[in-house]
């Protein structure tokens, strides 16, 4: 789909700009942690006396400690239930429901696998190695062990070489349609396949999202089929070519590597804290 510069602005007003992301620096690809002692990390601790165990550190009692622990939300969630909603061609065919989050992305980059991975189910979302298989928007509501609901869009694929150029036309205007007019809509989750070279239709894309104010989430999707020593680089280059603030987050339905903090991200801008009220959200 290419960027629609003429387009009237998006007049819900919701978004919060750009970058809500995780952009959460990828723990794989990083470069291995220092050794202890090398000069580059932190000092080695000195090894405990025989017979004496550490204690808690001055002025810090242990039940100050496990109290702030026990308030300290966990920083993973789970989905309880998922179910799918509707296959509709635009946002006026469906009920509002709870907050919304899109997935988008070419054909085969990996959306209905991710959307199976976020809502912990094998099938629920039609996969396919056939590009352009999804031809409607498909809508998931997914009920996180929190108790908040959150509902996920997952795109007909657009822009893939392999699907016929009729189909594409038919798709870009259904997916842009929903994007403009859907007010239930946080946050667009743009996925890229760590593999290919970055295309300038997906960049123009994620410029337009932008334009629309809608908070936008870059994640590179097979992060698995990336040698660990190459992802980091990967992903450099993708902030570079994207102009994120932080390298885009690198999942893999494979093994599982940044589906969590995805599915965490989702779950914050959906529903957001309440601040200064600890454990509170922000009510749709
Ligand atoms: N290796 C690997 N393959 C994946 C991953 N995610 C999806 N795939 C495969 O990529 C193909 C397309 O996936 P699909 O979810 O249908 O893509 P969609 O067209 O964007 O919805 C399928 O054969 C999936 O098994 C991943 O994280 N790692
Ligand atoms: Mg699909």
């Amino acid at each position: 789909m290419s960027a629609a510069p003429t387009l009237p602005k998006r007049k819900t007003g919701k978004g919060v700009g750009p970058g809500v992301g995780t952009g959460s620096t990828p723990k794989s690809g990083s470069t291995a942690a220092a050794a202890p002692g090398d000069g580059s990390g932190p000092a080695p601790r000195p090894a405990p006396q025989p017979g004496t165990r550490p204690g808690p550190r001055p002025g810090k009692s242990i039940e100050k400690r496990r109290a702030r622990q026990a308030n300290r939300a966990p920083r993973q969630t789970r989905a309880l239930t998922a179910e799918f909603v509707a296959a509709v061609a635009a946002s006026d065919d469906v009920a509002a429901g709870p907050p919304e989050v899109a997935l988008c992305g070419r054909s085969n980059v990996g959306k209905s696998s991710l959307v199976n991975a976020l809502c912990q189910q094998k099938a629920l979302a039609r996969t396919s190695r056939t590009p352009g298989r999804t031809r409607r928007i498909c809508l998931f509501d997914v009920v996180l062990d929190g108790g908040q609901t959150v509902r996920l869009v997952d795109f007909p694929g657009f822009g893939h070489a392999e699907v016929p150029l009729s189909m594409r036309d038919e798709f870009a205007p259904m997916i842009q349609g929903y994007l403009e007019g859907q007010t239930q809509l946080r946050a667009v989750v743009v996925l890229i396949d760590s593999r290919r070279d970055t295309d300038s239709d997906a960049v123009g894309f994620v410029e337009w999202l932008h334009e629309q104010r809608l908070p936008v989430v870059v994640v590179a999707t097979k992060i698995d089929k990336i040698p660990k020593n190459l992802r980091f680089p990967v992903l450099a280059r993708m902030k570079r070519d994207f102009g994120l603030q932080r390298p885009p987050l690198g999942v893999s339905t494979v093994d599982g590597d940044g589906v969590q903090a995805l599915r965490l991200a989702i779950r914050d801008v959906c529903h957001p804290r309440v601040p200064g009220k600890k454990g509170s959200r922000v009510q749709p």
